[in-house]
């Protein structure tokens, strides 16, 4: 018997600043309808998705910033998502900017969450790789500011076992980093989560700017295969506030092929019926980790 997750990759176009919460939750719950009409059992949507992608301004005021952040989830403004998805008994995940206070202080982390067809919260995730900087660089054409606004999540990589397999989170630039998926999948997990929002334009070398797509494929498609790992990854797409941001969200399988993809740059929906079950067909063969992986000839991975 295989066991089958029907996943809809679930791309959001533009969010504009103005746009409010219950702007974006009423686009997510139209995705989420659709998802349920073609029978997926868990919808995954973008990195920071309640919002418009932020950390492209510089902000001097803490509450500007914070504005952008929830401080509980879920909130008055994401029940409707909850509720709507549990009446339909359907799975979600989400990126949002998450304002906590942990052992008397307060934190700021770029968040992903797992939600299950019951609504509860299973799995979270915060963002280990921020890129970007930390200061005002008014010589870029926008900001990426993520370095200043967020801390960087201080819990390793990890699973949780829901949707009948073992699934995983990540965050956008994660996806570049090969330990991502390795870690991922020397936990056991089956199935990667990952939204992201890039720009085309890449300040630091505008050199790679066409190569944005390739590389967004390149990475997931390469961890996929050297993991026999699912991947599903998500863009927040189009021209948002005037930054063109990549879409080509996708799911790719064990294999590395990818099995489904947007097409637009807006909200869009595509689906895959995944057979968890085929992660073996990758680690049981070519990337078998018990019996050809050799971590102590590479001591330098874990130097840091
Ligand atoms: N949101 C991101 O993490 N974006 C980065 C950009 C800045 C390169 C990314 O890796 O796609």
């Amino acid at each position: 018997m295989t066991r089958m997750l029907t996943v809809g990759a679930a791309q959001l176009g533009p969010i504009a600043r103005q746009d409010s919460r219950r702007d974006v939750v009423e686009r997510m719950i139209a995705l989420i309808e659709k998802a349920a009409a073609r029978g997926v059992g868990l919808v995954v949507f973008p990195e920071l998705a309640l919002t418009t992608f932020f950390p492209r301004w510089f902000m001097e005021d803490q509450a500007e910033v914070d504005a952008f952040f929830e401080t509980s989830m879920p909130n008055a403004d994401t029940q409707p998502l909850f509720d709507r998805a549990r009446a339909l008994k359907i799975g979600f995940s989400f990126g949002y900017g998450e304002l906590v206070e942990e052992g008397g202080e307060t934190h700021r982390y770029n968040t992903a969450i797992l939600v299950d067809a019951a609504g509860n919260i299973v799995h979270r995730y915060r963002k280990i790789h921020l890129p970007g900087h930390s200061e005002h660089e008014p010589w870029r054409a926008f900001q990426h500011l993520e370095k200043r606004y967020f801390e960087p999540g201080m819990e390793p990589f990890s699973t949780c076992e829901a949707f009948g397999g073992v699934l995983s989170q990540a965050i956008c630039n994660d996806r570049r980093w090969p330990e991502t998926y390795r870690e991922a999948s020397l936990r056991g997990a089956e199935m990667l989560l990952i939204g992201y929002n890039t720009p085309v334009h890449y300040p630091l070398a505008p050199e790679h700017d066409h190569l944005q797509c390739f590389h967004n494929h390149l990475c997931m498609q390469a961890g996929a295969y050297a993991n026999g790992i699912w991947v599903v990854g998500v863009a927040k797409a189009g021209k948002e506030e005037g930054c063109d941001l990549i879409g080509q969200s996708c799911i790719i399988a064990p294999t590395g092929e990818i099995v489904a993809m947007a097409s637009t740059l807006g909200d869009e929906l595509v689906v895959h019926d995944c057979d968890l079950d085929r992660c073996d067909e990758i680690r049981r063969n070519i990337f078998n980790f018990k019996l050809h992986r050799r971590p102590d000839m590479y001591p330098m991975l874990s130097a840091g």
